[in-house]
């Protein structure tokens, strides 16, 4: 069926508000989620913007496109919009919020107004972080990691942009609180823990992060507006204060908050791979488990950031032993995803791609992770590129292709229009490419020596960056292609049914787009699991 006249429109017209207002004021999860997504969205291509900015400025040694200072605040406001205002949001916020309450057979979330007040805690955050560019004393240039003695020495206008984080930080608890209650207090009928999507089950270890480990960033991002105001002296050595205290404080959230980032996209990988293997998920209870499993043991490792801070050996042993430990839970939900695959009748649609690939590049950022975590080697390695290879793929090749594989997973769901899975395959590849190579050239660069954040390099390194800044093009234009496709799928696609992948979870059995209510005037029976998929046929579209 290709016919492109959508006569119906779910809950995009059944709000109580018309227009704008019925957006703004709306308690809707959908309408929250959506409205999340579309912010989100923006900030990502605004952070992806200054990233190819920053490899473009790294294409050959000396000064390119940019100054030094324009250089430092090109990286910190990159960071900061990446961390605090796509990835950590990206999955939970915008997904959880559309998905939750209907896998688990509710209504909407348990506190629908904390709900929106959450989403404007984001957007206050957003507006402040962008703010803090254009306004006071020139853009915060201390790295979206806040360290002092700099951050509270610097000159620019680092003040704003950490209460942005404060506010965006609000917002990530209040959402971590709602879907605590929702999973505990909504489920309908027959939904037990044991039928429980995994994408609900890594919201849920997810959530108590966001609960416990944010309030630390909140109060250290406090203390150094305090530092810088009044000259607290918290940190300050001179005055009696020690800025190792910062790091600490600082990590004590921002290690849990990697898992904070990666778990949700590791559940939605454990959604797709199921669908288009036409399989049970491999090992439900021990996905399941992993998933707590690694919200608590990643909550006890923060200091593998500081083995070069200065720190006894015995510490550094405990530190690498533990984070050696969070790697056991981790590689047993890439064992089970494997043992999916393995045998099944593998359909390789665009939101399969993209889990694949997250397998992957997950793997390859997993593995240099131990070998930071492992003190030997991370002395090497600590401030150069290869943590930086590290980090973007694990979070962007990561939770980023986890993000694009529920874009291309969830959005006809909510758009009720497929988008070209022809350009949709291209669009993968080519950033599928882009991004390793972009980052593979960096990991061996800093496997050399570069330094990370440094505004130039010595000749030996020329090779490698500009390896990694032609792959940063193709990265881009992949990127565009997905997002110009997905666009159009969702303007003008054809019309899907309402299970076009042939999925068993709950969110598949109500209209595209879902109606206000979700499910109509009886709250549903759930009868089976999530991946149970005898007797469920797709849609055809
Ligand atoms: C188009 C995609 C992207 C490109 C080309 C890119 C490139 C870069 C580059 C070149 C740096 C600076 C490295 C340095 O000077 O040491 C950087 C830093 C960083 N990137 Fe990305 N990146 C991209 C996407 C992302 C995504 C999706 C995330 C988050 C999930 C992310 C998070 C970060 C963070 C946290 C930093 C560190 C900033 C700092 O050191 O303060 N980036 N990125
Ligand atoms: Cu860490």
């Amino acid at each position: 069926m290709t016919q492109s006249t959508l006569t119906y429109n779910g809950f995009y017209s059944e709000s109580p508000r018309p227009g704008i207002l019925g957006w703004l004021l709306s308690t809707d999860h959908k309408r929250i989620g959506i409205m999340y997504l579309c912010c989100i969205t923006t900030m990502f291509i605004v952070g992806a913007c200054l990233g190819i900015a920053i490899r473009l400025e790294l294409i050959a040694p000396g000064p390119t496109i940019m100054g030094p200072q324009t250089y430092n605040a090109t990286f910190t406001v990159h960071g900061i919009i990446m961390i605090f205002m796509f990835i950590i949001p990206s999955v939970p916020a915008a997904f959880g919020n559309l998905v939750l309450p209907i896998q688990i057979g509710a209504r909407d979330v348990s506190f629908p107004k904390v709900n929106l007040i959450s989403w404007y805690c984001y957007v206050i955050g957003a507006v402040l972080a962008l703010f803090s560019i254009f306004t006071g004393t020139g853009a915060p240039d201390t790295g979206w990691t806040f360290y002092v003695p700099f951050s509270t020495h610097t000159n620019t206008n680092v003040s704003l942009a950490a209460f942005a984080a404060f506010m965006l930080g609000f917002s990530s608890i209040l959402t971590g609180i709602n879907f605590v209650t929702t999973i505990h207090r909504l489920r309908a009928k027959g939904m037990t823990w044991g039928r429980l999507p995994m994408f609900v089950w890594t919201l849920y270890a997810t959530a108590w992060i966001q609960v416990l480990a944010t309030p630390m960033l909140g109060i250290t991002l406090v203390l150094v507006i305090l530092e810088r105001t009044f000259g607290a002296g918290l940190f300050d050595a001179a005055r009696g204060g020690d800025p190792i205290m910062f790091q600490h404080l600082f990590w004590i959230y921002s290690h849990p908050a990697v898992y904070i980032m990666i778990l949700p996209g590791m559940g939605v990988i454990s959604e797709v791979i199921p669908v288009f293997a036409r399989k049970p998920l491999f090992g439900y209870w021990a996905m399941a488990f992993s998933s707590l499993a690694i919200a608590f043991a990643g909550s006890l490792v923060w200091a593998h950031h500081m083995y070069a801070s200065g720190m006894s050996d015995f510490a550094i042993l405990v530190f690498s032993f533990l984070t050696f430990i969070v790697a056991i839970p981790s590689a047993i939900k890439v064992f089970n995803w494997v043992s999916t695959l393995y045998k099944g009748s593998i359909e390789l649609a665009p939101p399969m791609l993209y889990a694949l690939s997250f397998i992957f590049n997950f793997s390859i950022g997993g593995l240099g992770g131990l070998a930071l975590g492992a003190a030997a080697s991370d002395i090497h390695l600590t401030d150069t590129t290869f943590v930086v290879g590290h980090f973007h793929y694990t979070m962007f090749g990561g939770l980023g292709f986890a993000f694009f594989a529920a874009l291309h997973y969830w959005l006809p769901k909510f758009t009720g229009r497929m988008y070209n899975h022809k350009i949709a395959v291209i669009a993968w590849a080519l950033l599928f490419v882009g991004f390793n190579v972009t980052y593979m050239a960096m990991q061996a660069v800093g496997i050399q020596g570069m330094p990370r954040r440094y505004y130039d390099y010595l000749p030996e390194f020329f090779p490698l960056n500009l390896v990694s800044t032609i792959g940063s093009w193709v990265l881009a234009i992949g990127l565009i292609m997905m997002f110009v496709n997905l666009w159009q799928g969702m303007r003008k696609g054809p019309v899907v049914g309402k299970n076009p992948w042939g999925a068993a979870t709950l969110e598949w059995t109500v209209p595209s787009p879902p109606p206000m209510d979700n499910f109509g005037p009886d709250d549903p029976v759930v009868t089976r699991g999530p991946y149970e998929f005898k007797g469920v046929v797709a849609d055809e579209y």
